[in-house]
């Protein structure tokens, strides 16, 4: 995949999302998030990545799904990053403690080419470089943007693309 981006609704940036899922319906409650994110105020989700499965990474627990989703939004990074609190704890989320298994995590990858450092939010993500089930997806609609050294640093990580007819790609 990759190809041309989708054209952006003016005001609107493009952001990237990384989801993930270790506990419960996994598959179901991705794509209900994907169904949030659309349905979230001047928001629209462009494009979805492959579903892949993969090992806990620097965590414990089942093994996680994960996507990446492209968005355009006229929200900004803070008013994005609560609304996918939101949507989190819709899902059940619990944070007994750091990187514990979880019903649902959103991340933001990418917020256009911002660079965030502020206590709540840092954008591109910290540790989305040093992860095969953040590089592979994205790589799938935003190719430019992962390096091919990071794909080869991440390349021993056990992960697996998913054939799931039920998820949303396109
Ligand atoms: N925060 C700062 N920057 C961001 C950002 N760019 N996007 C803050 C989202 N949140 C950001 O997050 C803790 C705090 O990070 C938030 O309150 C927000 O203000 P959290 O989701 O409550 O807690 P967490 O998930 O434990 O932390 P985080 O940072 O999401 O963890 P990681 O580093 O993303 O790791 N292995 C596999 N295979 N698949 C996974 O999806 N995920 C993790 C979580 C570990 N291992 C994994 C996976
Ligand atoms: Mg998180």
């Amino acid at each position: 995949m990759g190809g041309t981006e989708p054209s952006l609704p003016d005001g609107a940036t493009r952001a990237w999302i990384g989801l993930g899922a270790n506990l419960g319906e996994r598959a179901a409650a991705l794509r209900q998030a994907v169904q949030a994110l659309a349905a979230l105020p001047g928001t629209q989700v462009l494009r979805a990545s492959s579903l892949y499965r993969s090992a806990p990474v620097d965590a414990g627990g089942p093994d996680y799904l994960n996507a990446v989703v492209e968005i355009a939004t006229r929200l900004d990074a803070h008013a994005l990053l609560a609304a996918l609190q939101t949507i989190e704890n819709g899902a059940g989320r619990e944070r007994p403690y750091r990187n514990a298994p979880r019903t649902l995590d959103l991340d933001i990858l990418l917020y256009g080419d911002e660079r965030i450092a502020t206590p709540q939010l840092a954008v591109p993500h910290p540790r989305m470089f040093e992860r095969a089930f953040v590089l592979l997806p994205l790589a799938e609609l935003a190719p430019a943007r992962v390096p091919p050294e990071a794909l080869r640093a991440v390349a021993a990580q056990a992960i697996a693309r998913c054939q799931d007819s039920g998820w949303v790609k396109g």
